[in-house]
């Protein structure tokens, strides 16, 4: 798999492959930045088809475990959203049967498994931390969603909006995460939950998640809209 994988985007294209390709000129840069978009949605599609179900995420030990995370978002934590404990609703919307809002007190009763994983964030740095919550492939399953439906959909509490396929939404390790550290998630960190998706990289796991949908339509992502790839997995 990992060879594979090596093979296929090793290589990479060169800028100068890229004008072979596209028959464009570097220093045209509408065209240029085209090519790169087609060759950003091809990857997408590559990486889509070497996912697996059954391939699971590295995972550590107690002891690797970060206790104090490192908080990221495109604003400083102090203007972090603060969601109430008893105002806040989750809203299921798209292709669900069970559509009723869940308050964070009947979240906080799902059964949760725990894992201990790495956080990239593209932007350079990574962090092991230790997460509990509720597989959302559970969740999903329990609010009658449509689990042929191609994705899931993210929309958050600071404005924030990511996407995910219905193959890694039913990823044993992608989870609604309550907790941090065995400690319910700080407010920086996402209150009442994030989705945790070791899968992804960091920006594919949304925090101060307020709907969940589901769609046959590919959702947007912040990150996405400002260019980066929307599979985005590792
Ligand atoms: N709602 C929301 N979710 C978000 C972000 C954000 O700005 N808003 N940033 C993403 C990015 S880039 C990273 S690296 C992680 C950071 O999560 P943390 O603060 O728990 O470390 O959240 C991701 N999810
Ligand atoms: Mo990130």
């Amino acid at each position: 798999m990992d060879l594979e994988r090596r093979r296929l985007f090793g290589g990479g294209l060169s800028m100068g492959a890229l004008t072979l390709l596209t028959g464009c000129d570097i220093s045209d840069h509408d065209s240029v930045q085209k090519a790169l978009a087609m060759v950003s949605r091809f990857n997408d599609r590559v990486q889509a088809a070497l996912f697996s179900a059954h391939k699971l995420a590295p995972t550590f030990s107690e002891a690797e475990a970060v206790k104090d995370f490192r908080y990221n978002a495109w604003y400083g934590q102090d203007k972090s959203p603060k969601l109430s404990p008893s105002e806040y609703r989750l809203t299921l919307a798209g292709m669900v049967a069970d559509k009723t809002p869940w308050t964070v007190e009947k979240l906080y009763t799902l059964p949760q498994t725990t894992q201990i994983t790495r956080h990239v964030c593209v932007e350079g740095w990574s962090m092991i931390g230790k997460w509990s919550g509720t597989p959302l492939s559970s969740f999903l399953q329990r609010t009658g969603a449509d689990l042929t439906a191609k994705y899931v959909g993210f929309e958050c509490a600071d404005g924030y909006y990511e996407g995910i396929d219905m193959p890694t939404a039913l990823h044993p390790q992608t989870l609604m995460a309550f907790k941090l550290s065995d400690e319910t998630l700080p407010t920086r960190h996402g209150y009442p939950f994030k989705m945790r998706i070791p899968t992804k990289l960091g920006f594919k796991n949304p925090k101060f998640v307020t709907t969940i949908y589901v769609t046959n339509q590919q959702p947007k992502g912040f990150w996405t809209d400002r260019g980066y790839n929307w599979f985005s997995g590792i």
